[in-house]
């Protein structure tokens, strides 16, 4: 019986110790170092190249390291019938409430301005509110969305959540549902992007939805590229419909290098980093994931083709 893994050449480096501790009963094969197909019951996987994952004939569960899933079910020939786990790490939730709460800070506080005049060498303030008069926005209020909303509630915020089903989470205001993203969005400040990238999520950030935030709403896309009409952002930026925005996604990663985000004054962009993987936590999530399902006992986070996620 073996494992494959597969990720990028980096993050292998990182594992390949942690995984041969944790699960010294079994075989580790480090793709593209496939071997006998048949033997591989488990697939711990990144950006798995396409097919691959279907030409494993007794693979038992496939585990997505990372919380989102949508590099594996794009996979046409993703096997249907084997268990997708994604993976749920506080370590990451807390590195992803770090970046939200960060970025949700810099626009709150005017920082782009900031760093525009000090360039211009322009000592001079601009009207400021408190947090708690900036109404901020979470699309996708799950695991990691539900945890920077009480981060920046701490902080003063009035946070509000959506979600694809209602839910009632105390000391929040929720919505769900395409009704209950109107009222989210009327009253959010600064958006921020949580969501997975399913069918139903692409292509949400787009010049109707800025055209629906208050005027100089701030953005904040940390859920995937795709969730982002690219074509639409820059416009909305330049006629002061949105006054900033962070993207830590983008549709082609790495953003090319001729790519207008780059340089744009009113964007920030990071490579994707906003929560990292985390090898030494990850692989005991994994590692007792895996125990669990060998002892038929049930594991946490299986993904649900229908939702997509
Ligand atoms: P969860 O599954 O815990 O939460 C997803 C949330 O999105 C849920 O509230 C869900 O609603 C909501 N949602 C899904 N589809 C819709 C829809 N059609 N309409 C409204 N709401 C919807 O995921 P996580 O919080 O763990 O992760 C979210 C995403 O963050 C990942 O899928 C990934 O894309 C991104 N991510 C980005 C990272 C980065 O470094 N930039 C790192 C980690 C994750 P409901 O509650 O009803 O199910
Ligand atoms: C993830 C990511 O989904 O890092 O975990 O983007």
């Amino acid at each position: 019986m073996a494992i494959l893994f597969r990720s990028t050449t980096a993050a292998t480096a990182r594992w390949r110790p942690l995984l041969a501790q944790l699960m010294p009963g079994h075989e580790i094969r480090f793709w593209p170092e496939l071997g006998d197909p048949s033997a591989i019951e488990y697939a711990l996987v990144w950006q798995p190249e396409p097919g691959v994952l279907g030409r494993l004939p007794n693979l038992k569960l496939i585990v997505g390291l990372g919380a989102g899933v949508d590099h594996l079910l794009r996979d046409p020939e993703l096997p249907r019938h084997v268990p997708v786990m994604r993976l749920v790490d506080p370590y990451m939730t807390d590195a992803m409430s770090e970046f939200v709460v960060l970025q949700v800070l810099r626009l709150h506080r005017q920082d782009l301005d900031y760093l525009a005049r000090q360039r211009a060498r322009e000592w001079r303030e601009l009207e400021q509110k408190n947090a708690a008069e900036r109404p901020v926005g979470i699309l996708g209020f799950g695991t990691l969305g539900q945890d920077a909303g009480r981060k920046l509630k701490s902080l003063g915020f009035p946070v509000a959540g959506w979600s694809r089903s209602a839910k009632a989470v105390a000391g929040f205001a929720t919505h769900a549902g395409a009704a209950g993203l109107d009222a989210l969005v009327a009253g959010s400040e600064i958006l921020v992007c949580l969501l997975p990238l399913t069918a139903a999520t692409e292509g949400i950030l787009n010049k109707a939805l800025f055209a629906r935030l208050p005027h100089g709403a701030g953005l904040v896309n940390a859920g995937r590229g795709g969730h982002l009409v690219e074509a639409d952002l820059i416009p909305a930026l330049d006629a002061g419909q949105l006054s900033g925005a962070v993207l830590d996604v983008v549709r082609e990663e790495p953003l090319p290098s001729e790519h207008p985000f780059w340089c744009h004054p009113r964007i920030i962009v990071t490579p994707h980093i906003a929560a990292e993987t985390h090898p030494p936590t990850a692989a005991m999530i994994i590692g007792e994931a895996i125990r669990r399902f060998e002892a038929g006992q049930p594991v946490a986070n299986l993904v649900d083709w229908a939702r997509g996620y």
